[in-house]
This record gives C-alpha cells, structure tokens and sequence, in this order.
C-alpha cells in the first residue's frame, strides 16, 4: 500500500477534525431529531422486530426519501404526453441513475407494449429483411455498456441568461445507466448490407412514431439494441421492450419502443431533423444533423436545490460527461473562472458515461462563484457561455454545453447566475 503524501494525511487529518466539529455543532442546531433516539438511548428501531422479507416483492427506497423524485415544469408544454420529467441529479451520487428517477422525454406518450407481440423489422437496402421477436434479440451475442443519454434541449432555457433555479431543471435531462442488448452491427450484418446502403433510419412504435436518421458509420460502430437498463428490463418510459442506444449523440435519436430501422442511400429528413433538432444560428441559416453532444459538466451540489447547511468541511460534488470519449479532468473555480484547481473524479472513468467529480471545500461563509469545466480526452474544453454565444448566438435551443455558475450566498443559499 503507497503512504499518502504529508499534505494529502494533514489535509484528511483536519477534514476528519471539522467533520466531527461539524457533528458536535449538529447536536446543538436546528435539526428535527428525536433526543429519545440519540446515543446512548437505544433507539426505537432496536427495541422491536422489522419487517419481514417478502412484504416488499419489488422494493422502493426509504419512506425517509419520498423527496428524491422527478419533477417537471408544468408551464414548459402544452401536455404531459409530448414533454418531459427531469432527473433529481442534486440528490444523486456516483454516475448510475437509478432507473425509476431517470428523466423521461416523449412526444407521444408511453406506448404499453406487449413483449409478446413486440417486433422490430429491420429493412430497405438489405440482402434479406428481417424481423425479430423480442426472445430471438436476446439469443444474439450480447453487450453491457454504460453511457450517459442527454437531451440536446438540456439547459436549452438558458441560451439567453440563467432561467431555472436548480440544477435539475438546468442539467436534468441526463441519465447514465448500464445497458444490455446485441449490438447494431450483428443485426445490420445478419440482413446484409447493400453496397449503397449509407443511413439507416430508426423509428418508435409510439404514437409520435418518433423516427430519425443515423449515418451508417456510427450505426455499425457502437449502436446497441438495448433491451435492458442496469440489469433489468428496460422501464415502459425508456422505451420497453427495446431502444436504440446511440453513445455519445444526442437523445432524441436514442429512439424508443423501437419498431423498424430501415437502411437507404440519404437521410429521412424527418420532422425531428428539420423543424426540430436543428441549430438556428444568428444568421438565420441552421446547423443540421449536429448529433453529437460535447464535453459538458455541472455540480450538482451545491445547488440551488442543495444549499450549504454548514460552514467549515462540505464535499462539493458533480458530473461531467464526453460524447467525444472519456473525460480527461475536471477544474473546479470558486471566483467565477478566474482560478482553477482541479476536482478529484472519483469512481470508473467509462466511454461516453458520466463521471463523478468531487471538491472537498472547507468554506468560511465567504460568497463564492462555483463553476466547473470538463475536459476529454480529444482535449477538448468545456467552453464558457459567452465564449459559446459567440459561436451559435442565442436563437438556438440545442447543445448548451456552457459552463455553468451557481453563486453561493453567506446564507449557504445558492443561486443561478451568470458571470461575464
Ligand atoms: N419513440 C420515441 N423515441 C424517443 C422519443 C420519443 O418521443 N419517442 N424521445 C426522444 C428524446 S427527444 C429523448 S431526449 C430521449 C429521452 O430518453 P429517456 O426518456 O429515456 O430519457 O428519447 C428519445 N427517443
Ligand atoms: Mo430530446
């Protein structure tokens, strides 16, 4: 086992020192707790049987975190068939998004389908078209990834300056989960290509047929039939039985309840690559097909849901995420990027998945201006929102990967802001 360096044992001597500091001030402050339960008492839950196993078939988390739930934003649109639920990412920890707390986006509600009568057909320009039973995917070799999805409308409220006070609302159409499924290759290669096959167009069983265009390349490179979500059947709002898995790129082409890819020699130019999901520049031209979603990271507390409740030793905490590849690092300022230090990224670093990053602050009670900035490891840095601005202009509602500024207050309420 390696020593820790002087200033790395010092550094946790002292964290270790306030930690405990912390929990004496605790005893004395506002918290709801119940003198009879503290130590030395023997606490209510030791003095009588729990439970039994089996009461909860399928379990859920602690009645004590009924709290830690998705949540929308009612005005946002017009329905909750086409909308969108966001990801409590200020309650979560580590880079796997529990399956039931992962946004969901739908234009046309969740279709119910029977894994009986599921098909998925796959042809256009193949040598033999094929359709496939749910059972029939699962007998074909099979992949575990883990990947982050993002929205490309994520914090695409705040193009024109900060919006939504919480990093949910601001960053929560993300999840990373481990997916299970055969890849698109061994499907495309079992039809069989034709020589001027160069799209492939992937669509829903929705009822907004959701269906857009993927460039073969990435189709044969790393697209997964994805049938399972961390282990499990994928959930009927991510798509059950079976959705396209597409690492790296936007979600909306993540296409769910997936009924049909179809091979052909040029884009579909579908609803969901013209009038939306397109770039609107400040020229008035549009970018198009823009797939892939950059470097971009958010702490996720403090937030302005997860305000600081303490002076002295907090853990700031957030993700970062690449659809480029792996993130290299993350820096972390506190005055609004003048300065930088890097945060430590905790846990596995994984191909287009979230990673975790962490800051151990010990904080005075001074105002301070949080920010961090990923990198990957193509060497491409996270970019600044004016810096971003300059590029694409403000008409755009997609790909808003600028770094993000919660400003802490002395009250350890924080805020979203922007700095210059
Ligand atoms: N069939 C279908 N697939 C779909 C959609 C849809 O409405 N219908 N929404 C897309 C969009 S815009 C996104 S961001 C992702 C969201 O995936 P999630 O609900 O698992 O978070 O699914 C994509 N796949
Ligand atoms: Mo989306």
């Amino acid at each position: 086992m390696t020593q820790p360096t002087d200033k790395k044992r010092t550094t946790r001597r002292r964290f270790l020192a306030g930690a405990a500091g912390l929990a004496a001030a605790g005893a004395s402050s506002a918290r709801a707790d119940n003198a009879k339960n503290l130590p030395p008492n023997v606490a209510d839950w030791t003095r009588q049987l729990g439970e039994g196993v089996g009461v909860r078939a399928y379990g859920n988390p602690s009645k004590y975190e009924k709290h830690v739930i998705r949540r929308t934003v009612p005005w946002l649109t017009a329905t909750p068939e086409s909308s969108v639920s966001f990801t409590p990412l200020h309650q979560l920890d580590g880079i796997i998004t529990p399956n039931g707390l992962c946004f969901e986006r739908h234009h046309g509600g969740i279709a119910e389908i029977d894994p009986n009568d599921y098909r998925l057909m796959l042809h256009g320009l193949v040598e033999k078209p094929l359709i496939f039973a749910l059972d029939e995917l699962k007998r074909l070799p099979r992949v575990n990834k883990i990947h982050f999805l993002e929205c490309a409308a994520n914090s695409g409220m705040e193009w024109r300056g900060a919006q939504l006070n919480g990093c949910q609302y601001t960053h929560g159409m993300v999840h990373c989960v481990q997916y299970t499924g055969v890849t698109l290759k061994v499907l495309l290669e079992q039809a069989g290509l034709k020589p001027n096959a160069k799209w492939i167009m992937a669509e829903g069983g929705d009822a907004a047929a959701m269906n857009r265009s993927i460039p073969l390349g990435k189709a044969l490179d790393d697209c997964i039939v994805a049938y399972r979500m961390n282990g499990e059947m994928l959930r009927p709002e991510q798509g059950y039985p079976v959705r396209l898995v597409v690492p790296g790129w936007e979600g909306n082409v993540w296409v769910k309840w997936l009924r049909r890819l179809k091979v052909g020699d040029q884009p579909w130019f579908t609803r969901e690559e013209t009038s939306k999901y397109t770039d609107l520049l400040e020229n008035g031209k549009a970018r198009q097909f823009t797939f892939l979603m950059d470097a971009k990271s958010v702490i996720t507390s403090p937030s302005p849901q997860a305000p600081v409740k303490q002076k002295g030793f907090n853990v700031i905490s957030g993700l970062a995420w690449s659809g480029r590849g792996k993130i290299k690092r993350v820096d972390i300022s506190l005055d609004g990027g003048r300065n930088w230090r890097a945060a430590r990224i905790d846990g596995p670093v994984f191909d287009k998945a979230c990673v975790r990053f962490y800051y151990e602050l010990d904080w005075n009670g001074e105002e301070l201006l949080l920010q961090s900035r990923a990198m990957d490891d193509t060497g491409y840095v996270q970019p600044g929102k004016d810096a971003l601005r300059k590029i694409r202009g403000v008409n755009s509602i997609y790909h808003n990967n600028g770094i993000q500024t919660w400003a802490l207050k002395a009250d350890g309420e924080v805020e979203n802001v922007e700095v210059g």
